[in-house]
């Protein structure tokens, strides 16, 4: 038997404030039995934001807003710049001859290409134009500007680890005022080079860097592996054919923050539901299907990007007709420090 307390529990709490002390056994929600989960499931219609998007260029250029993107915000999180509690998205538009200036930040991003043809990002002294459905990569601390020579409007979706890169508190930037960087290497030479897994090019040196040293995936490669595999195989039980981007220096994600994926859904693809504590967002390449997302139906065309939180329960379904999804997600960051767990389960109604 303990004996009763000899202090005056209340006395004693009222003077721990004092000392910047709590007790642990009064904390309430500290230790959490599973992930909180405010982040929701939510889709941003493509014909919608790109309406304001385009509108947006006639409120300020492109240099005048540094980067002009419209950011996509789940609305679980309070305003928060971020589409899951990790992850940023956002889409953005650089009109004929704008120029986004030079500048270099901590947080790591990605690009997908949705639409024009002509534009380009710099990244550490490549130059790479981008077309529709490019993977550019402009990892963490490089520099990197971006520009349009075209005679269309260029929109494409960012994926950064911003709301990451602020929670562990250790965010830089820096923007020296220069419009474009200098240029070292050929057009497009990481993509050449590294164009092939399985040959490695040696004049590269020892790549010692953790992110992937191309900067642009483009398109009609992965289109023409994806379409051949699908002639093969039906690729997975929860995603279909689907193929991670790789750096080829490790066969690893292509950033240590940030990890994309492709899938083709075959027309009248039924997914299996899952959930693990990486979330994603989506952007719908092609086709139109519905993510049944903790029971709530999105239903997705062209265009349209979505978002998937952390240990939400998933299931991707495909329409009438094949459906490509790109998808970027945080899950490297929660693999390497072990963090990273996925659990079946059961198909939901919705
Ligand atoms: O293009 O460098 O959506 O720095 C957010 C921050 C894009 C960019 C964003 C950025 C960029």
């Amino acid at each position: 038997m303990a004996s009763p307390p000899t202090v005056d529990p209340e006395v004693f709490y009222s003077k721990l404030p004092a000392f910047h002390v709590e007790p642990l056994w009064r904390a309430r929600g500290l230790m959490r039995p599973a992930p909180g989960r405010e982040a929701v499931g939510c889709v941003w219609r493509y014909d919608e934001v790109r309406r304001l998007l385009l509108e947006s260029g006639d409120v300020v250029t492109a240099a005048e807003a540094d980067r002009r993107v419209l950011m996509l915000l789940n609305p679980g999180l309070d305003g928060a710049a971020a589409a899951t509690a990790n992850l940023y998205a956002g889409l953005q538009l650089v009109l004929p001859g704008e120029v986004a200036p030079k500048h270099r930040h901590a947080a790591a991003a990605i690009r997908f290409i949705v639409e024009g043809d002509g534009a380009y990002t710099a990244v550490d002294g490549e130059k790479s134009v981008m077309r529709p459905g490019d993977l550019v990569l402009t990892p963490n601390w490089t520099w990197h500007d971006h520009g349009n020579e075209s005679d269309g409007p260029m929109i494409w979706l960012d994926g950064l680890d911003i709301p990451l890169v602020n929670k562990l508190d250790v965010p830089f930037f820096e923007s020296p005022g220069e419009d474009r960087q200098l240029l070292t290497r050929p057009d497009d030479a990481s993509a050449r080079h590294w164009a092939q897994g399985r040959l490695r090019p040696l004049w590269e040196g020892d790549w010692q860097r953790r992110y992937s040293p191309v900067v642009n995936y483009p398109w009609t490669v992965t289109e023409r592996v994806l379409r051949d595999a699908a002639a093969d195989t039906d690729g997975t039980p929860h995603d279909g054919v689907v193929f991670r981007y790789t750096n080829p220096v490790d066969g690893g994600h292509v950033l240590p923050t940030l990890g994309c994926a492709v899938q083709l859904l075959k027309a009248g693809f039924r997914g299996a539901a899952h959930r693990h504590t990486s979330a994603a967002v989506y952007h719908v390449v092609r086709g139109n299907g519905a993510t049944i997302v903790d029971g709530a139906r999105l239903t997705w065309g062209p265009g349209d990007t979505f978002a998937v939180p952390g240990w939400a329960v998933h299931e991707h379904a495909a329409g009438d007709e094949e459906a490509i999804l790109f998808s970027f997600t945080d899950e490297p960051v929660l693999e390497s420090l072990d963090l990273l767990r996925t659990a079946p389960a059961d198909r939901q109604e919705a």
